[in-house]
């Protein structure tokens, strides 16, 4: 049945005799070597290796310890031991052997021989081996680090979910303040802001328009110093983006402070830049309920205040608007937040230098957070008419919203009072986030840009958790995370007892849940990443956060490995019991131990539990600030059941 096992080892000297024809080889080009061999590995790693091997400390190594860096590269120990107890040999593996070890390990659901032979076709680097139908260390090595033995289920990359539901039965990705970038994240323009919200599969943005000069609306953060952009550049961005990462409607939620005049500027540059792809007219079959996102594939939606009823502007559809406004009175109450206390400022107040809004603002905020007012808005008809699915309405209270609230409008309620509200009457606002569109924004005391925990919201069923994209922290590898499933269309369908008008769902209160028990075995590391204070001698350890209901929330960690950032093996198994499975997040967090400063973050990796493979897998790393840092990762052990 064997193989003549010789092939093994003339197989890899025949890789890499040629490159010490002219003597030992330096560091770069071990690296280039290793590189051929299609063993994935980060320099800094290698060097210290190198050096490590290299006994004449010239710099310079022979053949032989070439072998002992590649060694101790490509033949990571725990992958040895698995190899070995399904290798009857401990040489080669036989289809059967990997098979057997594909259904029993990786829980591959309807295996078949052809699978296996698909897998050693793809990943066995020895032909002779690879001809007979077999497979060696090399091959399952290489085939353990290929994206197929990732810790992400496949099905999840691809859009799987149901999208002909209406909107509002929908997670939808949303930032806040889109047009912030941080001053680490690249690019000289704010710009990016938009962009890369946007590739990142961000559906709702928001823009922030002020009143510029010759009639020009500009975009830029209200009373702050941010630089100002034109509205029409930001559209243009815009339209060259949106559909780039999804096919799904984009909303762009207007911050408008503008001027009739000004709105009527924004409303021709949104026509004449989106064209047909600009929803303005209410479809047929959707009168009377939202539309999907199936049906609004490449459509932008405008999100603004509106005057009147959809029927009404469909009668006024064709007519002249120019210079047609409307105005109304509307009551401020006290405990309004950020979007509100800027939009009434904006009324009384056409600034001229930052100097004068700082203090303006300061003495408006007074008034407004101390009593009721009422202020002026002032809306231009064409703008108004472009507002069809997505009408701000302002949130007064569940009771009023089940009289009187629309299907096409929907509310914004600030973190504060969203999460009071949370406490005090879940249920009628799981009913409500059932049926109105429910945007949650941070509190303008967040002048930091710092988010809050959008897990609790997602929990009540609102579909718009706002965040700062540029900020990085918890919440937005939570976000990133969730919004990776389906896709990355920045759609994740609600479960159903979030959708369902019979589910009594009380986030707080689980009574029958069927709970899902979760084991993980994190098993070893590779490659962590160096940071600039901490070595290849990192102490490191790994921390698990389950986040979800209440109930749910977890947190354990690993005991710390000193001295090892290359290939730390902790081997330790945790448990969990998870409720409601389908709101669960897991999220990895390596850290380097740090003893009197506080640990020191080195990556992490965030991940819905559902859209979690069983059986041996790696997870790949993320920087803070979002970036992949291949190929740090992490090896674990992974089975649930329900
Ligand atoms: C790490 O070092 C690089 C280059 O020396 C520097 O640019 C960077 O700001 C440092 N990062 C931290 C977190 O100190
Ligand atoms: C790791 O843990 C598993 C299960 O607990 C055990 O079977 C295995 O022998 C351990 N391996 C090492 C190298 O300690
Ligand atoms: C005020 C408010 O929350 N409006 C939302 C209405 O729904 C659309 C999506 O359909 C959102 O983009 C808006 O933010």
């Amino acid at each position: 049945n064997f193989l003549n096992v010789f092939v093994l080892y003339t197989w890899f000297w025949s890789q890499i005799q040629d490159e010490f024809r002219g003597g030992k080889i330096n560091l770069e080009k071990a690296q280039k070597l290793l590189e051929k061999l299609d063993i994935r590995c980060s320099f800094v790693h290698v060097k210290h290796i190198f050096k490590d091997n290299d006994r004449l400390k010239q710099g310079r190594i022979t053949i032989d310890e070439f072998r002992a860096i590649y060694r101790t590269i490509a033949h990571r120990e725990e992958i040895v031991e698995i190899f070995n107890a399904y290798s009857e040999n401990r040489k080669i593996l036989l289809e059967s052997n990997l098979v057997q070890f594909l259904t029993q390990e990786q829980y591959i659901i309807e295996m078949s021989k052809t699978i296996a032979t698909e897998i050693i076709q793809k990943y066995e680097p020895i032909e002779e081996v690879r001809k007979a139908r077999q497979m060696s260390l090399e091959g399952f090595t290489r085939y353990m680090g290929s994206p197929e033995c990732l810790l992400f289920k496949p099905e999840c990359k691809k859009v799987y979910q149901d999208m002909t539901h209406p909107l509002n039965d929908y997670f939808i990705s949303t930032s806040h303040n889109t047009y912030l970038v941080s001053d680490q994240l690249v690019g000289p323009s704010d710009l990016w802001g938009y962009v890369s919200a946007l590739v990142k599969g961000c559906r709702c943005l928001e823009i922030d328009c002020w009143d510029g000069a010759q009639n020009e609306p500009i975009v830029y953060h209200g009373y702050t110093l941010t630089s100002k952009l034109l509205f029409k550049t930001v559209i243009q961005a815009i339209h060259k983006y949106a559909f780039m990462t999804s096919d799904y409607p984009v909303v762009l939620s207007l911050e408008n402070h503008c001027s009739p005049s000004q709105q009527e500027v924004m409303a021709d540059n949104l026509q004449t830049t989106f064209g047909d792809s600009l929803l303005s007219d209410i479809l047929d079959e959707f009168q009377d309920r939202l539309p999907s996102p199936e049906v609004l594939k490449f459509k932008v939606l405008i999100k603004n205040k509106k005057i009147g009823t959809l029927l009404e502007t469909r009668q006024r559809k064709g007519a002249d608007k120019h210079g047609k406004v409307e105005e109304w009175e509307e009551v401020v109450e006290g405990e309004e937040e950020e979007d509100e206390w800027k939009d009434s400022m904006s009324d009384n107040l056409l600034l001229k230098d930052n100097q004068e809004k700082e203090t303006e603002g300061k003495k408006m905020r007074g008034v407004i957070f101390g009593k009721k007012k009422t202020r002026k808005v002032k809306i231009a008809l064409a703008l108004s008419d472009l507002v069809i699915y997505t009408k701000a309405e302002k949130f007064k209270s569940f009771e009023h919203s089940r009289q009187y609230q629309q299907f096409n409008e929907n509310n914004s309620i600030g973190e504060t009072r969203a999460r009071k509200l949370s406490k005090l009457k879940v249920e009628e606002f799981i009913s409500h986030t059932r049926t109105f569109i429910t945007r949650i924004y941070p509190k303008a005391t967040r002048a930091d840009s710092s988010n809050f925990n959008p897990q609790e919201f997602w929990n009540i069923g609102c579909q718009m958790v706002a965040l700062n994209f540029q900020t990085p922290g918890m919440p937005m590898d939570l976000q990133n995370g969730k919004f990776f499933d389906n896709g990355g269309s920045g759609y994740i369908l609600k479960p159903e007892f979030l959708r369902d008008a019979n589910s009594d769902f009380n986030p707080h209160e689980i009574t029958d849940s069927n709970p899902v028990t979760l084991t993980i075995r994190i098993i070893s590391g590779a490659q962590l990443p160096l940071t600039n204070t901490s070595s290849n001698k990192a102490d490191t350890l790994v921390i698990i956060e389950v986040f979800g209901v209440p109930q749910d929330q977890a947190k354990q960690q690993t005991r710390v490995i000193k001295k090892n950032a290359f290939s730390p093996r902790w081997n330790e198994t945790f448990t969990f019991i998870i409720h409601v499975p389908e709101l669960a997040m897991i999220r990895f967090v390596v850290e380097n131990q740090v003893l009197i400063t506080g640990n020191e973050f080195l990556g992490q990796y965030t991940i819905p539990l559902l859209c979690m493979n069983k059986g041996y897998r790696h997870i790949p790393l993320f920087s803070k600030m979002g970036e992949s840092l291949e190929p740090a990762s992490l090896f674990v052990y992974v089975w649930y059941v329900r």
